[in-house]
């Protein structure tokens, strides 16, 4: 006596009658959808950028990403110019990836009934898809979650940042892709003006609740007031990027809107102390040591004082998407530097140590390119004054384009052309 009748969803979310908001629809998702295709298309491309900018393949210090393979590819050297070119993209990149917060929330609420949808395994190839949404809700939520823990220095990841955003950035935009194939056709259709009413079958039906609640906000509406979210976003978020007197609106920013008056009043990262830099690393005791071609030189702080100055007006620019407005900076050419040791012409890349012990940002590597660059400094002084201890004195890198964390701050050796 058994029943053939199949039994329905059990009470609850997976019944279609649970979700009553009038606002649910194909309508609704498609608009969020088409906003996060634009906005995450820029978002890879940026990061993309910020990953080479770090000229990864040059040096393991530069990018100790385990394991990356084919996924460590860049396709340039990273440019000199445009200056800012690094403060543009990461900026954009940040402030971005914040500001669709709401977008990325609006649209997971516009299909949660999908998450519950009964039976949970239809078919094989429903088996997959709802996978591959696993994959590409999963992948969003991280990159946003560990992108907005980064910039606001929460640093709670059991690992590097950069790895983990590295690696989902790939597993997501993966997942991206061939969601984006498959409903982008739907998505189009549902957004035409005059578009029929979904046909009975059609999946995306499943979206429009059966027993609505009366509707308080239009769909309109709620795109507007997610747009107004994403808005005051903007403006609490962008002023870290923009600097300057805008810092001031960046309430959310995590550094703090006033960074102190006088010539060494702009951003810093992190302090001497937070770094364990001791008086005495950068004391009198001080030296630059120049290493490359076999040869050495070793230079007190006056010596390098005695040296040609230039001046360079440049940002620093911060991989968190802060930067500051153009400082104007006084010290001795990278380039100038290598010719101490006979590297004069074309001068090759370069290892650049700090006094700090340990930690990433203790040595970078400089490409040939930004050796060259005649903006490159070794800088002593900024904006009229000496170096602050929390900039960097007596000596730090500035360079034209470069992510902040290639200015290397405390600098006490300079190693040209050695292979690295
Ligand atoms: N030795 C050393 N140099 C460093 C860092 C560091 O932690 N140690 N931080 C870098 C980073 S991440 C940035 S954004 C810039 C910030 O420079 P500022 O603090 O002078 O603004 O310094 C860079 N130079
Ligand atoms: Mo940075």
């Amino acid at each position: 006596m058994s029943s053939a009748v199949p039994a329905g969803p059990p009470p609850g979310p997976a019944r279609p009658e649970f979700w009553r908001s009038p606002l649910r629809g194909p309508w609704l998702t498609a608009v969020f959808g088409l906003i996060l295709l634009f906005g995450v298309t820029v978002l890879f491309v940026t990061g993309l950028l910020s990953y080479a900018a770090y000229n990864p393949a040059l040096a393991r210090t530069n990018d100790e990403t385990p394991d990356k393979g084919l996924l460590g590819f860049y396709l340039f050297s990273w440019p000199t110019s445009p200056y800012w070119i690094y403060r543009l993209t990461q900026g954009i990149h940040v402030t971005l990836g914040i500001v669709l917060v709401p977008v990325l929330l609006a649209k997971l609420w516009s299909v949660i009934p999908l998450l519950f949808s009964w039976p949970p395994v239809r078919s094989f190839s429903h088996a997959v898809e709802r996978l591959s949404l696993l994959l590409l809700v999963g992948g969003a939520l991280f990159e946003f979650a560990t992108g907005i823990l980064n910039v606001q220095l929460h640093y709670i990841f059991p690992g590097s940042f950069y790895t983990l955003h590295f690696y989902g950035a790939w597993v997501f935009i993966g997942a991206f892709v061939v969601h984006v194939a498959f409903r982008l056709p739907r998505a189009l259709r549902a957004v035409r003006p005059g578009r029929a009413l979904p046909a009975a079958g059609d999946r995306s039906a499943a979206l429009v609740s059966p027993r609505p609640a009366v509707p308080t906000l239009s769909r309109r509406g709620a795109v507007a007031l997610v747009g107004a979210g994403s808005g005051v976003l903007l403006l609490v978020t962008a002023g870290q990027s923009v600097g300057g007197w805008f810092r001031r609106t960046a309430v959310l920013a995590p550094h703090g809107q006033d960074p102190g008056p006088g010539p060494n009043g702009f951003q810093i990262n992190k302090t001497a102390a937070s770094l364990g830099i001791r008086t005495s690393d950068i004391g009198p005791g001080w030296r630059l040591t120049v290493l490359g071609g076999g040869r050495r030189t070793v230079l007190t702080l006056d010596e390098l004082r005695a040296l040609p100055q230039y001046e360079s007006a440049l940002p620093i620019a911060c991989v968190e998407g802060w930067s500051t407005t153009d400082q104007l900076w006084r010290g001795v050419r990278l380039a100038e530097l290598a010719a101490l040791v006979g590297l004069g012409t074309d001068p090759p890349h370069v290892l650049v140590e700090s006094v700090q012990r340990g930690g990433a940002f203790a040595s970078a590597v400089l490409r040939d390119n930004q050796v060259r660059d005649r903006r490159s400094l070794l800088a002593l002084r900024v904006n009229g004054a000496v170096l602050s201890p929390d900039h960097g004195y007596p000596a730090r890198i500035i360079v034209p384009g470069a992510p902040g964390v290639h200015n290397t701050k405390w600098v006490t050796r300079l190693t040209f052309g050695e292979p690295v």
